[in-house]
């Protein structure tokens, strides 16, 4: 019999892979999606088969994590073997603007899905994956950052995220639940949002180098994330939940960079060269040499700005993981350089709006705003 995966945050990048590498190891797999004004499928539409239930293993259920009726009601129907919970407001500046709905979804969320696992019985029967973050970490206490750091959360988003974790160890001691944190650091592809940073970068060189923009307007260039591929991360949260015990993990590369080298390889991936002048607000990323004939701008452009609209009330600046208990125990390792997953995403960025190239050469795209 094979089995049960109930993903939530199926629509969202984790979500996608998540479901790929399950479906690849003959799961049947569950995922919540948020119904929304527009189709919001984009990323999972390829793994949709037809109208036919009886030979699907791959189901859709509409859900959100602030309506926990809903929620019992799709963990009755599946009876899930396994229980990834990806679903969240995940942008941490977003959650300054939102902090009682990022509680909500991502706080008290998590123990919906918890309990729902304990009064439904099911708590012999459902591993439990928790997406937790190295926002935990916060205000830098200890370089690099392992299971035993303490936490400092510096956002509404990261205090959400902290409730989350304890709730999950909580349900694990008080009552014997296989549930278990992945403290995951920063992972991206081509796949992630367009508002995280490296995608924001990406997009942006990708644009640039087809004519399509101009500026690239960044927050916090001094900031340092420990940047992974997203393919590798779900691998991880996979291997959690097949260990004999319940244990929270790190998942991490032990390699941070600073978002300003992140802008300077994107755009040395398009044969630009880059330096930075100037400091603060006024920093400014200038084009210093061109290998590429056909970059439409010439060497002493400026092409990145500071936008304080783009600082955050409070920031975390270093972020860099210690991943040594997961490559023990789980024989977790990422595969993915930063090199390879920047020069990925960037190449896929610029296939992506090669279209917009040429309806904009033949007169069809008039103006578009970009963020
Ligand atoms: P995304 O933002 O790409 O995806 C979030 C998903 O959650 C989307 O499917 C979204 O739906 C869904 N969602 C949001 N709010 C609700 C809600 N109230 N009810 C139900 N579903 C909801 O995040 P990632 O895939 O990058 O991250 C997955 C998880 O891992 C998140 O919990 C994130 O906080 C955490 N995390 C991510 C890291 C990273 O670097 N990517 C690192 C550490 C932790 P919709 O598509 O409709 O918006
Ligand atoms: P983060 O990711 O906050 O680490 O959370 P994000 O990519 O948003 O920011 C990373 C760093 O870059 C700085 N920065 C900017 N960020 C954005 N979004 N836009 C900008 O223009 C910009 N300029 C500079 C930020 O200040 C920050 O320091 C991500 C999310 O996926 C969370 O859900 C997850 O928990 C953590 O990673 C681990």
């Amino acid at each position: 019999m094979a089995k049960r995966a109930l993903i939530t945050g199926i629509t969202g990048q984790d979500g996608t892979y998540l479901a790929e590498l399950l479906l690849n190891k003959g799961y049947v797999v569950h995922g919540v999606k948020r119904r929304a004004s527009l189709l919001n499928t984009d990323r999972i539409d390829h793994l949709y088969q037809g109208p036919d239930i009886s030979d699907r293993n791959f189901i859709l259920h509409y859900g959100d994590l602030t309506d926990s009726t809903n929620i019992v009601r799709i963990v009755q129907e599946v009876q899930p073997d396994e229980i990834y919970n990806l679903a969240a407001m995940s942008h941490v500046k977003v959650s300054f603007e939102m902090p009682e709905y990022t509680a909500d979804a991502d706080g008290i969320g998590t123990t919906r899905i918890l309990e729902a696992i304990r009064l439904l019985g099911l708590k012999d029967k459902t591993k439990f994956y928790q997406a937790s973050t190295s926002e935990l970490y916060g205000l830098v206490q200890e370089v690099p950052q392992s299971e035993t750091t303490p936490f400092y959360p510096r956002s509404p988003y990261a205090a959400a995220k902290l409730y989350a974790y304890w709730i999950t160890v909580n349900y694990r001691e008080a009552y014997g639940m296989f549930a278990c944190n992945g403290i995951l650091f920063n992972h991206e592809s081509p796949l992630r949002g367009e508002t995280f940073v490296t995608r924001k970068i990406t997009r942006a060189v990708a644009k640039i180098s087809l004519g399509l923009q101009e500026n690239l307007y960044l927050g916090n260039l001094d900031a340092q994330r420990d940047w992974g591929h997203a393919r590798d991360y779900v691998e991880g949260m996979w291997k959690m939940l097949q260990q004999d015990e319940p244990e929270d993990f790190v998942l991490a590369t032990g390699v941070t960079t600073r978002v300003r080298d992140f802008v300077i390889m994107s755009f040395r991936e398009v044969g630009v060269e880059l330096e930075f002048k100037g400091e603060g607000v006024d920093e400014i990323g200038v084009i210093k040499s061109i290998r590429n004939v056909d970059f439409p701008l010439s060497v002493g452009t400026q092409v990145v700005g500071v936008d304080p609209r783009y600082f955050r009330p409070t920031e975390v600046e270093l972020l860099l993981g210690d991943p040594t208990k997961a490559i023990n125990k789980l024989g977790w390792k990422p595969e993915y350089t930063l090199e390879r997953m920047c020069s990925e995403m960037v190449q896929a960025d610029i296939e992506l709006f090669r279209r917009d190239q040429i309806l904009k050469r033949e007169g069809f795209l008039i103006k578009q705003q970009y963020e």
